[in-house]
């Protein structure tokens, strides 16, 4: 009896030291103080015309194909887009000229006439519609 519990203690010794050893790798940890610091997300939000749910796709395919873009959605209702990104990576121009050149117009770019033209016809939306955001950027 005395032995069983001998050695379960010292399994459990064993146990503790290897766990120890595990969740103290110091190297990687310096790492991944480094990788935090080091991003700063910033929210933009700005006009863009679009008519439907068709057009939301597209729209946020084309900001989240922007290189350090983390997130993008497209208010149908407000007629602008909110997107995250990485600024180290990108910035407001790069996003807006990709959204204009899957044919929709922004506050500041507007859309590619060609691209525009080979939307679906439900998403060629009217060119003086009213984007009701102005540009804003917030850090967090
Ligand atoms: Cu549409």
């Amino acid at each position: 009896m005395k032995n069983v519990i001998l050695s379960l203690s010292l399994i459990t010794m064993i146990g503790f030291t290897s766990c120890k050893n595990e969740t103290k790798p110091t190297t990687d940890m310096a790492m991944n103080t480094e990788v935090v610091t080091k991003v700063e997300t910033i929210d933009l939000n700005f006009g863009v015309r679009g008519n439907c749910g068709m057009c939301k796709r597209t729209i946020e395919k084309a900001a989240n194909s922007v290189d350090g873009v983390t997130s993008a959605d497209w208010n149908r209702d407000k007629k602008s887009i909110t997107v995250s990104f990485d600024d180290t990576k990108t910035n407001d121009m790069a996003i807006h000229k990709a959204i204009a050149a899957s044919g929709y117009d922004t506050e500041k770019v507007l859309g590619n006439l060609s691209a525009y033209e080979n939307l679906p016809g439900c998403c060629q939306y009217d060119h003086n519609m009213e984007m009701n955001q102005s540009g804003e950027i917030k850090e967090h």
